[in-house]
């Protein structure tokens, strides 16, 4: 496994000599920011990006995310013009070395939460979600949830919101394999990894349908287009929000299959309805067993890509709600403690 972290780009006040410094990290994972979702990310953008990044003794192979418009996942008559676009940026980043592309399909709302800054009782903070805060949001009153995303005007998340109500969970399927069947023989040809990212929570979310939640999607998924460069980035605190979902034969499975890409590692404490909050990366703080897991991707011989997921806010640090640098450098250094005394121990037992 290749270890790595997420930066958000120069604005990050995380850097890029603060990420280097972490023992074990070989990698960053990053994206473009600037251009506006649709349009194609020139090769001179990416290719000073990478040289950024590499400057700093890091390796660049891996994006997240290429975003997808909602006018793909609506099915619209523009989807064509969209995904030749999206096509072209997968050409653009193989031509600069990328490797692994992140992406998800939610509807309107990527990640969401209910509190940003939940106290823990060790005084951390950590992004938490409450199930009846969000049952009860009225959207027509709009939306009023921490660090949602103010890109969208009232009108315009309203307008939004009444193209989606003939989008059932059949339709999204549809438009999700659509999409798949244009740009992955692209990817297999260019040779990048198409990584979706499962839903984050792993459930629908106001009446919006929600298709990437557990292993029945996955397989799915992977099934639209049964070929390798249609992967997973496997992310155990989103997957791992609905206690039902069973992270180590996940990992198991597809990750046997050689379709996990990238594996996102984080743990979340949570209970049978769906509420949780995100921990330390440590098994003893959350619901997840996360030895089980990372031993999961040793004897699966996983040789994607890893990195530490969302963080809590520890010793006084302020930034972006998850993004932090120390807890997330705390996870990758344990994750890494964990792979060396899996791989010591498994050579011991066959020595
Ligand atoms: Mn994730």
């Amino acid at each position: 496994m290749k270890m790595t972290f997420r930066w958000y780009g120069d604005k990050d006040p995380v850097t890029l000599a603060n990420i280097r410094q972490i023992p074990g990290v070989v990698g960053i994972v990053s994206a473009v920011y600037d251009i506006p979702v649709g349009e194609t990310w020139p090769i001179e953008t990416i290719r000073q990006l990478k040289a950024t990044i590499e400057s700093h003794g890091l390796a660049f192979e891996v994006i997240e995310s290429v975003p997808v418009h909602e006018d793909i996942k609506l099915g619209k008559p523009t989807r064509d013009r969209l995904i030749a676009n999206y096509a072209q940026t997968l050409r653009n980043l193989a031509a600069c070395g990328l490797k692994v592309v992140c992406y998800n399909f939610m509807p309107v709302f990527d990640w969401t939460r209910t509190s940003l800054e939940m106290k823990l009782p060790d005084g951390s903070t950590a992004l938490a979600f409450d199930v009846d805060v969000v049952d009860k949001i009225d959207l027509s009153k709009g939306i009023d949830l921490p660090g949602w995303d103010t890109s969208y005007k009232p009108g315009e998340l309203k307008a939004l919101l009444a193209e989606y109500a003939t989008i059932d969970t059949e339709t999204l399927w549809a438009n999700l394999a659509y999409f798949l069947k244009g740009i992955i023989p692209v990817a297999s040809e260019a040779g990048i990894k198409m990584a979706i990212h499962p839903d984050d929570p792993p459930r629908p979310i106001f009446g919006l349908p929600r298709i990437v939640k557990n292993r029945d999607d996955l397989a799915r998924l992977l099934d639209l287009v049964d070929t390798p460069a249609n992967g997973l980035t496997l992310c155990s605190g989103s997957l791992g929000a609905d206690a039902h979902n069973d992270i180590v034969a996940l990992v198991r499975e597809f990750a046997g299959r050689g379709r996990i890409h990238f594996a996102h590692l984080r743990n979340v404490k949570v209970n049978e309805r769906g509420d949780f909050h995100e921990t330390a990366h440590r098994s003893a703080d959350g619901s997840l067993d996360m030895a089980a897991i990372v031993r999961a991707y040793f004897e699966a011989n996983f040789e994607g890509y890893i990195r530490p997921d969302h963080g809590r806010m520890i010793w006084g640090e302020t930034g972006k709600p998850g993004y932090g640098l120390y807890d997330r450098a705390l996870g990758a250094v344990y994750i890494n403690g964990l792979w060396e005394g899996i791989a010591k121990a498994s050579k011991e037992a066959l020595s």
